[in-house]
């Protein structure tokens, strides 16, 4: 068996066809790749989203990430079709510019998080994540000036402490123009596939148009 790897870019979006050639017939799969970053405050929970998508696991300890996460899930969308996310997870390094710039760069999808737990961490979703990336999107030499992006307060399973209702949840993804809200636990296991999916569906829902 004999496989040979092609890339192309196509309209932003990175296509890789596998191919297998064999007794003349050709088998062709083709694949598409979203580039997704996670934006939001230290400690609001973007790795353990992040660990409970694509591995199905939660760990109460995290180191804080060091340079940037990449990890990637396979992921079927409401009409049959298959999408890979490539995920990126920029930890600890946000100070760092030439590395957020690096970050934000071919972005197709961002997702916003904040802890539901601690309002302040709404509040920086306006300034500096939402500003910053769209500062990125206004600059000469970005790929895209239209990223989908949802927003995502996490945390939901500590009902206790929760200081950020729904409905602020809501009027906020309206004002930074996001494709919605959900609210999720990565603890629990609660509407974390549901993000991740919505955040992909929404990118071919807004080419359709
Ligand atoms: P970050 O990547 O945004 O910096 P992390 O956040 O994923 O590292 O999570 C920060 C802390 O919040 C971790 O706890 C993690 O276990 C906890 N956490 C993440 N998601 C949830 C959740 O849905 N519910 C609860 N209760 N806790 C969550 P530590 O103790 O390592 O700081
Ligand atoms: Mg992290």
């Amino acid at each position: 068996m004999k496989y040979t790897y092609l890339k192309c870019i196509k309209d932003g979006i990175r296509i890789t066809d596998n191919y297998r050639a064999g007794q003349g017939i050709q088998i062709m799969k083709q694949k598409l790749v979203l580039k997704l970053v996670l934006l939001g405050d230290p400690g609001v929970g973007k790795t353990s989203l992040i660990s409970q998508f694509v591995h199905a696991k939660f760990r109460n300890s995290y180191q804080l990430t060091v340079g940037l996460d990449i990890s990637s899930k396979l992921i079927k969308l409401n009409d049959g079709r298959t999408v890979t996310l490539s995920i990126n997870d920029i930890g600890g390094q946000a100070r760092f510019a030439a590395i957020r710039h690096m970050f934000f760069k071919g972005a197709h999808l961002a997702m916003f998080v904040f802890d539901v737990t601690r309002a302040e961490t709404l509040r920086n979703i306006v300034d500096p994540w939402h500003k910053e990336l769209m500062e990125f999107c206004s600059q000469p030499d970005s790929t895209r000036s239209a990223i989908q992006t949802i927003l995502v307060g996490n945390k939901t399973d500590l009902e206790d402490y929760r200081m950020v209702e729904d409905d602020e949840g809501e009027a906020l993804a309206k004002k930074i123009g996001a494709q919605g809200y959900i609210s999720a636990s990565a603890k629990e296991n609660l509407q974390v596939d549901e993000a991740f999916k919505r955040l992909a569906q929404s990118f071919f829902d807004q080419v359709r148009t």
